[in-house]
């Protein structure tokens, strides 16, 4: 059984590099920008950003294909815009707009793409992760060679159905990558005060499960390992589990005290570990890209975002009558 750290880096165009310097760029900033509008009392409810995690996602898709399924928490912008959902619907169902992916009724945990295969979206630790099973044993099933990309945390990592997962994913050898994005805290509660292991993956072992630690500051160690694991699953040979080892630069959610870890600790990994600052010199030193291009870059994000809010501000609020709708199932879902 395979149980290793990943070293190996896989090989990347100017082009690819530049792509993931890109999408990682929109997330942060749309991001900043979902921060400033829940500030000024436009978004509602709960709102999680993913700031500093985008790495883990832009890593990961790059080794997904079309059929591919995902699945996610809470924190989910970044997984939408990762796989390609338009910023608009995303922003517009932040603001409960009736334009957004859940016609505003959902709010921003609980968004879907059925185009892109994107399962949400879910408020309850660790019990997205059965579901993302689910949809694996679903392409197995079909007997096509799709994956489902099932991500969760540190703190969902120590829920009890994960286990009973793990359990059902390696008897069934299902199509699944479970991904622990490992932030090293689950709302206040530090890795080193919840977690009996270092390792989280190694937990993977009791069930036969292969798996590796991944640096997820380092966007070209989140793809190789990504490859592994997609290539693990594809050929039929069962779960693979990586866990991702990340930093949250934010709260939990915009309601959180931060009493939990300095101010230091968190500038420390700004200022020595960011991924899209580490990108951002490869192209650079590489001469890949000039100032100029990724100026170019930074200004096509701020467009993109920008636009988005303003979508989003002039999209109506749902009608009343919407109140009664989309609450049950009226038709069965067939086949895709
Ligand atoms: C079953 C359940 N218990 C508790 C909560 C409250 N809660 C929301 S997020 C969270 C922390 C989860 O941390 P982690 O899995 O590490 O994910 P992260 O927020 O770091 O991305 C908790 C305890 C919940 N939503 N669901
Ligand atoms: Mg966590």
């Amino acid at each position: 059984m395979a149980a290793r750290k990943t070293t190996k880096k896989p090989n990347v165009s100017a082009e690819e590099l530049k792509a993931y310097y890109h999408d990682m760029l929109l997330i942060r900033r749309f991001e900043e920008k979902a921060g400033q509008l829940y500030g000024m009392g436009l978004i509602g409810g709960f709102c999680h950003l993913y700031i500093g995690q985008e790495a883990v996602v832009v890593g990961l898709e790059a080794t997904a294909k079309e059929g591919d399924s995902r699945i996610t928490t809470y924190r989910d912008h970044g997984h939408m815009l990762a796989c390609g959902m338009d910023p608009n619907g995303v922003m517009a169902e932040l603001t409960g707009r009736e334009d957004g992916y859940s016609k505003g009724k959902g709010g921003s945990m609980h968004m879907f793409s059925k185009d892109k295969r994107f399962y949400g979206g879910h408020g309850i630790v660790g019990a997205n992760v059965p579901l993302g099973a689910g949809l694996a044993f679903a392409d197995k099933y079909k007997g096509n060679d799709a994956v489902t990309f099932t991500y969760f945390g540190d703190g969902a990592a120590n829920q009890g159905q994960v286990y009973e997962t793990f359990n059902m994913a390696a008897l069934w050898q299902l199509p699944c990558i479970f991904i622990i994005e490992n932030n090293q805290y689950a709302m206040g509660t530090s890795q080193q005060r919840s977690t009996s292991s270092a390792e989280i993956w190694e937990r993977g072992k009791a069930f036969g499960i292969p798996g590796e630690a991944v640096d997820g500051m380092d966007v070209l160690a989140v793809k190789a390992a990504g490859e592994t694991a997609v290539a693990h699953c594809r050929s039929g040979k069962g779960p693979y589990i990586l866990e991702i080892k990340t930093y949250r630069y934010r709260g939990h959610s915009m309601s959180d005290p931060a009493k939990y870890r300095t101010r230091e600790e968190v500038q420390k990994m700004r200022d020595e570990r960011d991924p899209i600052e580490a990108v951002r010199t490869l192209l650079l030193q590489g001469e890949h890209a000039t100032e100029e291009d990724l100026k170019a870059i930074d200004k096509k994000i701020k467009d993109i975002v920008n636009d988005s809010a303003e979508f989003a501000k002039n999209s109506p609020e749902p009608a009343l009558d919407e109140l009664w709708t989309d609450i049950y199932a009226t038709e069965i879902p067939q086949e895709a």
